[in-house]
């Protein structure tokens, strides 16, 4: 394989709902380019792109996959990307490391959940789209009907650059209204026959053409300008109108392909290689100091890792794109993110798990190399006098959590390591030891992912492991002030103990002045701070330590383990065990022995006292609420919307966004804990939702009680 100049390169992230037929696309693209002998069918189970063994078990792409065909000159950079929203984590690594999104359309389908999803995704990276409609032989397809549908959803934008002459089992040709001829092809698809447009067909084509010409010229004014004087461009006029109009996201041009009979597929790559914007085109890329990066390859050289492939028999597979300079076999590179040197052995050029070795490849482009020492997902090899380090792919946030648990608790250790293995593969996987819900928790998007991932766990690492429901963080808090002493004393043989505290509660709010006084039952209590601590606890909120001890009833040095003591309540609340926040405690007395007092003998103390004045402070429990927003198409509205009702969701908003309704709400985490299969289920897979952490709110009475009562019998178990 020859080096590729940077305006040789295109990179191009290939997208579209499950089963819309991506894989299959890849397959006849790369018999195409040459790179495969004959074409894989996702049936048989042997296309290059879906080569994991999850992925041939399921029968559908799990990970996106890197390829690269050359064509016309050009390099096209492809990455296969999987359709199901549980995997969207490769779609946004795709979508970030390219220039250009081709979103296929399942012509018995039209536009899918799927499809609304990526293209959100491309609208939020503002990338360039390529409708193509696939599937033309299937009897379900009627093309008119899918435009339709895509002009409905996404407007005018959308331009037909081609359209099947008949659809169903005998679909065998196309009219191109950008170059004005007819392509058609023979039952094994492939070479086309170009030929004149058929009189039958020749209204409609110049319709259609005058269209595009039209949506071509609005991009540019000198185009403009030609259009209104001579009512035409000519072709290079077109396709540099067209590029404008991608890159601005003016233009949504529609193709047709057969994936499944390989028709349609190389005027495809023609297309994409003259008139997809070129890697230095596009806006350009920041690094995490916000300086942009161009890709320039007479730069300093920086290589960023977006993918790792763990691969049966070689290990890891790191894929990187060239963000700047040129990368050469045998570069010894600095890891800007880690500080470790590398050095780069061999560079391929990669088509799934086939990998041809490369000398060099030029800022913008895309390839593999293995056997690195230390390169994790996300992180940046530079050459001398470069810096970079790069942070742009963001990941949404995880929809879907489970605790996890090795079924043989020695192999706890085994899991996480094989769980932190697997992240590098799909950082959308994410794992947290929770010390405060004493569990294994791991976070995904989606039931399917979840279930993956356990799937791989089991099947290649060979550990069995056990999903549970996942405990909820509650917080408590106090609704009121209330006060409380509490002695601390023992007497037995040797040296006593002896500590007692008297102090007040009350409920705290950021920016509330000190207090000055307090009125407890007609006694009042005068503040004298002496000493303050604000403490941000790890867990949010604040705790407020006062000491106004008067006339020297307990020592200052005794402070500390009086806050220790309180700490402690803080950490294990009281009602349901869980952290405790937003309090301010004032310690206004107590007592000392001169010989029995001690640092133990006050943290106890206070910490009883914290305890006894928590519990008559009308305390409450606090629980998680959720920012959600759900996509749903308008007939689901109704059952959505009663759905949501019963999990106690607050309805914030609506909003209709492409065909669909955007829904907003707060939901409370522990009513969201089975969503993405309720909604799923509900909807045919039609909705599709995200959910952000809000805030903490008070549960209704009932829960508390129910929650103090569940964790009664819990300490009850314990102590057994
Ligand atoms: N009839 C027909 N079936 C196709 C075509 N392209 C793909 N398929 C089938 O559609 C299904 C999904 O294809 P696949 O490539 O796995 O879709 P992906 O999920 O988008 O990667 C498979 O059964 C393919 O054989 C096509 O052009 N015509
Ligand atoms: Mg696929």
């Amino acid at each position: 394989m020859r080096v590729y100049k940077t305006n040789e390169i295109k990179n191009i992230a290939l997208l579209g709902s499950k089963g819309s037929g991506k894989t299959t696309l890849t397959e006849a693209m790369l018999f195409e380019g040459g790179v495969i002998k004959r074409r894989g069918s996702v049936e048989a189970k042997n296309t290059v792109s879906d080569y994991f063994p999850v992925e041939q078990e399921y029968g559908y792409s799990v990970f996106p996959t890197v390829f690269q065909v050359e064509w016309n000159n050009k390099k096209l950079n492809i990455i296969d990307c999987p359709g199901s929203d549980d995997f969207v984590g490769g779609a946004i690594t795709a979508l970030n490391v390219t220039d250009q999104a081709v979103i296929l359309i399942n012509g018995q389908y039209g536009v899918e959940v799927g499809t609304q999803n990526n293209f959100r995704y491309t609208e939020k990276l503002a990338k360039p789209v390529i409708f193509l409609v696939n599937q033309l032989d299937s009897d379900k397809c009627d093309f008119d009907v899918v435009l339709a549908n895509l002009k409905d959803v996404y407007g005018a934008k959308v331009v037909p650059v081609q359209y099947p002459i008949a659809t169903g089992p005998g679909f065998n040709a196309v009219i191109d209204v950008l170059l004005m001829k007819k392509y058609s092809w023979g039952p094994e698809g492939g070479a086309p026959t170009i030929e004149d447009i058929p009189a039958d067909q020749m209204d409609k084509a110049m319709e259609l053409h005058r269209a595009l010409v039209e949506a071509a010229a609005e991009n540019d004014e000198t185009l403009m300008e030609k259009f209104f004087e001579e009512e035409s461009l000519s072709e290079d006029e077109m396709r540099e109108g067209i590029r404008k109009g991608l890159v601005t996201r003016s233009i949504f041009p529609v193709f047709c392909v057969c994936a499944g009979k390989d028709m349609g597929v190389r005027r495809l790559m023609e297309f994409l290689g003259n008139v997809v914007p070129f890697v230095n085109e596009m806006p350009k890329i920041h690094n995490t100091r916000g300086e942009e990066v161009a890709p320039d390859s007479d730069a300093p050289t920086a290589v960023y890792f977006f993918k790792t492939g763990l691969e049966p028999h070689i290990g890891e597979v790191s894929y990187f794109k060239v963000m700047s300079g040129r990368l050469k076999e045998g570069d010894d590179l600095t890891n800007s993110d880690r500080g470790s040197k590398e050095r780069i052995t061999t560079i391929y050029s990669c088509a799934g798990s086939n990998r041809t070795k490369v000398d060099e490849l030029e800022a913008g482009d895309i390839g593999c190399t293995v056997k690195l020492k230390d390169v994790k997902t996300g992180n940046t090899l530079v050459g001398p006098g470069c810096d970079h380090k790069f942070n742009f792919i963001k990941y949404p946030n995880s929809k879907y959590s489970r605790s996890i648990k090795a079924v043989n608790e020695s192999e706890t250790e085994k899991m996480m390591a094989a769980i932190l293995r697997q992240r590098q593969e799909d950082p959308t996987w994410v794992v947290e030891q929770s010390k405060e819900l004493r569990q294994t928790i791991v976070h995904g998007q989606g039931e399917f992912h979840l279930r993956t991932l356990k799937w791989r766990l089991e099947n290649v690492d060979k550990i069995q492991i056990q999903y549970g429901e996942p405990r909820i963080p509650y917080r408590e808090t106090i609704t009121k002030s209330a006060r409380a002493d509490y002695r601390h004393k023992k007497q037995s043989g040797g040296a006593g103990q002896f500590g007692e505290v008297h102090l007040i509660v009350e409920p705290y709010a950021e920016g509330m002045p000190d207090p000055v006084s307090y009125n407890m039952g007609g006694q009042e209590f005068k503040v004298n701070i002496k000493g303050k601590e604000e403490i941000s606890l790890e867990w949010g909120g604040k705790l407020v330590f006062i000491n106004s001890v008067v006339g020297g009833a307990i020592d200052a040095r005794f402070m500390p383990a009086i806050l220790k003591g309180v700490m402690d309540c803080m950490n294990r609340g009281p009602l349901t065990g869980s952290y405790a926040r937003d309090v301010r405690v004032v310690v206004y007395d107590g007592k000392m022995h001169p010989v029995d007092s001690n640092e133990l003998s006050f943290m106890l103390a206070g910490r009883n006292a914290f305890s006894a004045a928590f519990k008559e402070a009308g305390p409450k429990i606090l629980e998680p609420i959720y920012d959600l927003e759900v996509y749903v198409p308008a007939d689901y509205m109704g059952d959505v919307m009663s759905d949501l009702q019963g999990r106690r969701a607050m309805i914030m908003g609506m909003d209709s966004e492409a065909g669909y309704q955007k829904l907003m709400a707060k939901v409370p985490q522990k009513e969201l804990s089975n969503y993405s299969i309720s909604l799923s289920s509900l909807t045919g897979g039609r909705a599709s939702f995200n959910a952000k952490f809000a805030s903490y709110e008070l549960v209704p009475n009932d829960i508390q009680q129910a929650l103090i009562k569940a964790h009664e019998a819990e300490l009850a178990e314990e102590e057994k």
